[in-house]
């Protein structure tokens, strides 16, 4: 982005009048002199998106958070604020003061960075192993699985109609949406808004991806009429029944229920009509697998580990060098390693349509815990959803 300077110097005065005439003492927020929020920061959150977040605390045990006097600035008072606005402006023709009062509106939300960028272990030469058990038990659990089976049955039509039409079966969206919201559920309890911009301004790795995102969630406000104030999210700003970014809601989402409008944060039409074509504009192969369990000899060799999520080892070169139990595989795969401390790792190689779940969320864990949970659906659904119209589900033919 590039702005001339009068305009960021337009931009920056309105910001600043805006904050004085519409300004903390009236709203009720301050960065400097009140603790956070706590609608926005604190807010007890469902069991479940407790669960789905940091199972491992019960949230009657957690100590209540103290109030921290953060050094971030006012949206209001920063000059990068102005120039977004600017750009805002010039590129998108947005009114400057009506932007300007809602960055005065929200604050830099601390909970929100900590959350995004944990605190690293405080003895750095022993870094924190992930443990895949752990991390899976969240999603692959009985209750999950029931709530999931009883989603697939209320919205067996909705599935079978977008199986048909991009190739995704019912079980991958429906596990997709149990991982993220468990089944539209728990959708966020940040502002979206405000979760973006902190990120978009404070955050210091991502803010160039997040000043993009915080861009298309202002386009799509607009362009939906929405209260950019009034919309809720996760604390990345992904929103909706899918966790859909705002990029992506602008690319991918579709309208599945044919009353034209694009709604993902109450149609679960919608929602689940936009995952699976985000999933086919992905790369999704219908009726193709999506991962093999495999053993291999020792240990993995750190090419394998090393070649990235895109598959892109030869799966005849893998078996030639022990890697068993991938037959009927596609021709490249990559390997897969969920490790556990102190128990032995699983191993997997995943194909094209691991690699498209991963585009969703660019995670092993996450790709994983999603593939499984949509095997133990599948392994249920035929009994429990018996008397829907899915019979024929897996007999999609991509011709
Ligand atoms: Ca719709």
């Amino acid at each position: 982005m590039s702005f001339s300077g009068s305009a960021l110097k337009q931009a920056l005065a309105i910001l600043i009048a805006s904050a004085l005439t519409h300004g903390y003492a009236q709203t009720g927020k301050s960065a400097h002199s009140k603790p956070p929020q706590p609608a926005k920061t604190v807010q007890p959150q469902k069991p479940a998106q407790k669960s789905a977040q940091k199972p491992a605390q019960k949230p009657a045990q957690k100590p209540v958070q103290k109030p921290v006097q953060t050094a971030l600035p006012a949206f209001s008072e920063n000059s990068t604020v102005a120039g977004f606005i600017a750009h805002m402006v010039a590129n998108h023709k947005f009114d400057a003061k009506i932007l300007a009062e809602q960055f005065a509106a929200i604050n830099p939300n601390q909970r929100v960075l900590t959350l995004f960028r944990p605190k690293p272990p405080p003895d750095p030469s022993k870094p924190a192993v992930r443990s895949w058990k752990s991390y899976s038990s969240r999603f692959l659990n009985e209750s999950r699985v029931e709530s999931g089976l009883l989603f697939w049955q209320e919205n067996a039509a909705t599935l079978k109609r977008a199986f048909d039409q991009y190739g995704v079966p019912p079980e991958i969206i429906v596990a997709i949406i149990g991982v993220e919201t468990l089944y539209g559920r728990n959708t966020g309890s940040f502002g979206a808004m405000e979760a973006l911009a902190s990120l978009a301004f404070h955050d210091p790795g991502r803010g160039d991806f997040f000043r993009e995102e915080l861009e298309h969630f202002l386009l799509l406000a607009r362009e939906n009429g929405f209260d950019p104030l009034k919309i809720q999210g996760s604390y990345a700003g992904a929103i909706g029944i899918p966790q859909f970014m705002p990029g992506s809601w602008r690319k991918y989402a579709v309208d599945f229920d044919g009353d034209k409008i694009i709604d993902l944060e109450r149609s679960v039409a919608d929602s689940i009509g936009s995952i699976a074509n985000y999933l086919n504009k992905h790369g999704w192969q219908a009726g193709q697998a999506i991962a093999h369990k495999v053993t291999i000899r020792g240990n993995p060799k750190d090419a394998w580990l090393k070649a990235g999520m895109l598959p892109s080892l030869n799966v005849k070169e893998l078996a030639e060098q022990g890697v068993q139990g991938a037959q009927d595989s596609p021709d490249i795969a990559t390997f897969i390693e969920l490790p556990t401390p102190k128990q032995p790792a699983e191993y997997w190689l995943g194909y094209q349509n691991y690699y498209a779940i991963t585009r969703y969320n660019r995670s092993t864990f996450y790709s994983m815990s999603v593939f499984m949970l949509a095997e133990r659906l599948k392994a249920r659904s035929a009994a429990f959803v018996e008397s829907a119209p899915t019979a024929r589900l897996h007999s999609f033919n991509p011709d």
